[in-house]
């Protein structure tokens, strides 16, 4: 099997700590997004979505979507790690924190960079008012995010779950890509980001 990524890409960057947390290395393919590698018709036809990272597996059948690539790598790894929850209650947790932190963080993220900055011109209209618009939900869900975890260790339970990967990513995106001082900021976020950047999966 083998990925298709561009490692800097935060999607991919998911991907790769999940990995790393369970220690499973897969084979890289790096391909420039930039530069369009991912709109080739042969690519597409691998990708449903179009995107990286894209994993391929030996019968050559692929998955996409970052999510299900680490929910393929947490079943056939029989790790003990439950990075999607243990009990009925933490798995619905995890799901429920996942969504909340991709669309309200994540994705609204995405939205605001693509939209402010016209990087992906070649391949998408650019509405620099909805990359701002963005950028001020991002704000507007950061408080909440640090109320959570004023009351929690972690972002979806007392353990590290995949949602603070994600939130992970997230955070230093908004960070360094959105250039807003969320570590600054909120207190709380700057001491969960502290603890999950320790890690050894992290490093
Ligand atoms: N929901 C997808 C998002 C994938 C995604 O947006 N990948 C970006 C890199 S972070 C990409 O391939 N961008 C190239 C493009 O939009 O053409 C996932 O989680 O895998």
């Amino acid at each position: 099997m083998k990925i298709y990524q561009t490692a800097m890409t935060p999607s991919c960057r998911r991907v790769s700590l999940f990995l790393n947390e369970l220690g499973i290395e897969v084979p890289r393919i790096e391909i420039n997004v930039k530069e369009g590698d991912n709109l080739t018709e042969e690519f597409k036809a691998k990708a449903v979505n179009g995107r990286v990272p894209l994993l391929e597996l030996d019968d050559g059948s692929t998955i996409c979507e970052s999510v299900a690539i680490c929910r393929y790598f947490d079943e056939i790894a029989f790790n003990d790690k439950s990075l999607f929850g243990i009990t009925t209650k933490e798995k619905a947790d995890v799901e429920m924190w996942h969504r909340i932190i991709e669309f309200q963080g994540l994705y609204t993220g995405f939205q605001a960079f693509r939209n402010l900055t016209s990087i992906y011109d070649d391949r998408e209209t650019c509405v620099y008012e909805w990359g701002a618009e963005s950028k001020n939900r991002v704000r507007e869900f950061l408080p909440q995010l640090d109320e959570r975890l004023a009351n929690s260790g972690y972002v979806a339970s007392e353990r590290f779950t995949i949602v603070d990967i994600t939130a992970y990513i997230f955070v230093g995106f908004a960070q360094n890509g959105l250039e807003i001082e969320v570590l600054e900021q909120y207190p709380n976020i700057r001491r969960w980001f502290e603890l999950v950047s320790s890690r050894p999966a992290f490093q």
